[in-house]
């Protein structure tokens, strides 16, 4: 894909001013505002790539740092199932195909869910999150992502109190992924969290960036965003959650245990063989910085709390 230089921008743009538009709806309160402007958020969500998503409560603010450019977030993708070249997979997952999706919240559950992707958005708030992600091979981000907490959609399945670990699945289906079946992995990609982890309020499930519904190559049309855990726990193109008694199985885990551990928490203090973790550098940007533990993102410290991190990691 080839971006002229007005999409290049526009995209950016016009996010930057909705924002405005969005503080000043704080300032008057959200509710009359939005009552005012005729937004509805509940019915004007979609899954549709590109399509701006309106009524989005912003309820979280920037965290002090500079948004990665729309361009850059949207063309410097992991996403193995299309390719394993960061800057091809905009390209090769074009014509993924979101629509029909169906959605399933099943195992240790009182009310399991199935829907299409379409349908269960409708039901939540989209709020936007600016979130840092830090991914493991030693580069991060800055994300306006779009969503809700996944914990919403766990109240509503009726989380069992014999489940302890939250499973995400993907699609295993090569006519959409040419790439899954390759190099040796356990396909399909699959992630997992601890119940509690899961149940976080800064866990989300994003639908969106930048105002719009989620391009493919960022996990159209439903993904994970787990800000203070390397990306690679942020599961992309999710179509189940299942609640599990014992801890998962996951992707990474099962390809190199000794270098992708299952919890995965962003911490300098835990090198890797292959990358630096106690500097990063941001996407966008020439010189590195210092990598936080946990990302930053101190507020989840007490889900560790007397657990050693770096034998857990
Ligand atoms: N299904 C799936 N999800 C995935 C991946 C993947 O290869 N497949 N890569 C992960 C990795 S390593 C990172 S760093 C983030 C990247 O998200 P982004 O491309 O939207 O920035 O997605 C994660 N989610
Ligand atoms: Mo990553």
């Amino acid at each position: 894909m080839k971006l002229t230089d007005t999409e290049k921008v526009t995209p950016e743009a016009l996010f930057l001013s909705r924002r405005k538009f969005l503080k000043l709806a704080g300032i008057l309160g959200v509710s009359a505002a939005l009552a005012a402007c005729g937004i509805q958020p509940q019915t004007e969500t979609s899954t549709a790539t590109g399509v701006p998503i309106t009524g989005v409560l912003e309820n979280t603010p920037f965290p002090g740092d500079t948004l990665t450019p729309y361009e850059l977030v949207t063309n410097y993708n992991n996403f193995y199932e299309f390719s394993l070249n960061k800057e091809d997979v905009a390209q090769k997952a074009a014509n993924f195909k979101t629509s029909p999706w169906q959605f399933t919240v099943s195992g240790l559950v009182n009310n399991p869910i199935s829907l299409d992707v379409s349908e269960l958005i409708k039901k939540y708030v989209i709020e936007e999150r600016v979130y840092r992600m830090r991914c493991v091979e030693g580069w991060s981000m800055v994300i306006p992502w779009l969503g809700f907490p996944l914990q919403k959609l766990l109240a509503e399945a009726g989380v069992r109190s014999d489940a302890k670990y939250v499973k995400f699945t993907t699609p295993y289906d090569h006519d959409q992924f040419p790439n899954d079946g390759a190099y040796g992995f356990a396909w399909p990609y699959t992630e997992g969290l601890r119940l509690d982890e899961a149940q976080h309020d800064l866990t989300l499930l994003a639908i969106g960036l930048y105002g719009k519904a989620l391009p493919p190559q960022d996990g159209a049309p439903i993904r994970l965003v787990v800000p203070w855990k390397y990306g690679f726990k942020s599961v992309k193109s999710i179509n189940g959650i299942e609640l599990v008694s014992e801890q998962p199985q996951t992707f990474w885990s099962s390809a190199s245990p000794t270098e992708y551990g299952f919890f995965a928490n962003v911490n300098p203090a835990v090198p890797h063989p292959r990358w630096a973790q106690d500097t990063e550098r941001r996407i966008g940007e020439l010189e590195r910085r210092p990598t936080e533990l946990f990302n930053g993102y101190s507020e989840v410290a007490f889900l560790y709390e007397g657990m050693d991190l770096v034998k857990n990691f």
